[in-house]
């Protein structure tokens, strides 16, 4: 089957709001907005390559995915920047390496804490704020990540609308080796809830599903971007009860309930009667923590290998993604910034390195669309750590793997090639060069403080950032 061509599409929504202009302006206006498609990212956390079945999951059952993967275009060689919360948010954000924003990590930890003066800087430009800029009505409904003083906020980064929790759910009192004040849930810039206990961490899925199909209903005459990044399947876990049946794992029920989340989002869609003018994108952002499956690929959460950059992502536009398609070129979240604004008709920003590139031919399934990317570097504990150019990626450590030929990352193959990496060297090498000549600063927030105070301490004093205070217990994992 023929596809029309982007180009061909995109010429006729041209021509049909030229000609529209012209007769009737006002109405023209209608119609352009109509034009603009309406996007959807789904970003779960934590979740692994090997988690969903059209990724070949046996032990969860996700339905509503198997769907959508029918539906839509499978990508499996889709990247995030980071395999750690913050720095892979800051990319997907901004469709730049988080380097570049000065997010490769948080000022005293691999993350962002309660209260912690970092943040994405304000001037940096979101998804959020280029679609804005073309008159796209914005929400985000789940976890931000990206800095909870005032100016850091998401509606501050062009988010009309906000519901969710700041940082990661562990962020809390149940987590004993931080001195955490309760986990907040917000409504735009005011904590409206407290999360407390289990039986409340398991209704965050559902919230943010609720809130997320009700901005939808109310926004479907479009154009709207909707960014769910949901709480679950990071830890501490628990489903709603009804997803928590007996014999099923913690994680099994989550898994499904995330899958009963997109279900809800698509039937939304659908019966708003905007399916065919909706892209709906489902990935996570970072590879699986414990309990969690990478499938085929080695390293998980945290780690330089495919484990941990690697995601589960389906795309979805019934009519335009061609469906039961499967792209295995390589695209990253940093791509969305730049498709979103080339499917939109915004403007990338131009002032600035913008790392992301187009790859709406990929996700239009046209001819011989291959990755815009000749390069792609992989970061660990926030350093860099590794290069994919075509099948094969080089670590910093030396490693040489050909992806095409040993995608688990077995064989270190550095003695039989030194044509390669040499010339995948010299890729690490001009990052690097790049890096310290076109990066911008963090958001630095003065007399930085926590959104709510710790139970018991009164003052100011209860307020202080968690990593401020002496830990209760030497920390030895990544939250
Ligand atoms: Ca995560």
């Amino acid at each position: 089957m023929n596809y029309p061509t982007f180009a061909t599409r995109l010429s006729f929504a041209v021509f049909l709001a030229l000609t529209t202009i012209a007769a009737r302006p006002s109405f023209a206006e209608t119609l352009s907005a109509k034009s603009k498609p309406n996007f959807v990212v789904i970003f779960i956390d934590d979740m692994g390559y090997g988690d969903i079945e059209p990724f070949g999951s046996k032990l969860n059952k996700t339905p509503n995915l198997a769907r959508m993967a029918d539906e839509g275009m499978k990508l499996t060689s889709f990247y995030v920047a980071s395999p750690v919360c913050t720095p892979s948010r800051a990319a997907l954000m901004t469709g730049c390496y988080p380097q570049r924003v000065g997010l490769a990590k948080g000022p005293g930890h691999i993350v962002l804490f309660p209260g912690d003066a970092h943040g994405l800087h304000p001037d940096e430009i979101t998804i959020a704020e280029t679609l804005k800029s073309v008159g796209y009505a914005t929400g985000c409904f789940g976890k931000w990540h990206l800095g909870d003083q005032p100016q850091f906020l998401p509606t501050e980064q062009g988010f009309d609308v906000y519901y969710g929790i700041p940082y990661s759910n562990d962020m809390w009192r149940g987590l004993k080796r931080w001195q955490f004040p309760d986990l907040p849930i917000m409504s735009g810039t005011k904590v409206v809830d407290l999360v407390k206990d289990m039986d409340a961490q398991a209704t965050l899925c559902r919230r943010f599903t609720e809130q997320a199909t009700a901005f939808i209903r109310q926004h479907k005459d479009g154009p709207f971007f909707v960014y769910v990044p949901h709480a679950f399947v990071h830890g501490p876990r628990r489903a709603s009860p009804r997803f928590m049946a007996d014999g099923k794992s913690v994680e099994q029920a989550q898994v499904e309930e995330v899958d009963w989340s997109v279900g809800e989002i698509l039937k939304t869609i659908r019966e708003a009667g905007v399916a065919e003018n909706t892209l709906v994108l489902f990935t996570s952002d970072n590879g699986p923590a414990g309990g969690l499956s990478a499938g085929p690929l080695r390293g998980r959460k945290g780690s330089g290998y495919e484990g941990g950059h690697r995601e589960p992502t389906l795309a979805w536009w019934p009519g335009v993604i061609p469906a039961g398609s499967v792209c295995d070129e390589l695209a990253t979240a940093m791509d969305l910034l730049p498709t979103f604004a080339k499917l939109s008709g915004a403007a990338v920003p131009g002032d600035r390195v913008i790392d992301g590139k187009d790859i709406a031919a990929l996700l239009l399934a046209e001819p011989n669309a291959k990755s815009p990317h000749d390069r792609f570097f992989y970061q660990q504990g926030g350093m860099l750590r590794a290069v994919r150019s075509g099948p094969w990626k080089l670590f910093v450590s030396g490693e040489l793997y050909n992806l095409d030929a040993d995608l688990a990352e077995k064989t270190n193959v550095a003695a039989d090639r030194p044509d390669v990496v040499a010339t995948l060297r010299k890729l690490l090498d001009d990052f690097k060069t790049d890096l310290a000549a076109n990066s911008r600063k963090v958001g630095v927030a003065k007399n930085a403080r926590t959104l709510v105070p710790r139970p018991g301490v009164d003052g100011e004093e209860g307020y202080r950032p968690t990593l401020s205070l002496p830990p209760v217990k030497k920390a030895t994992k990544t939250p």
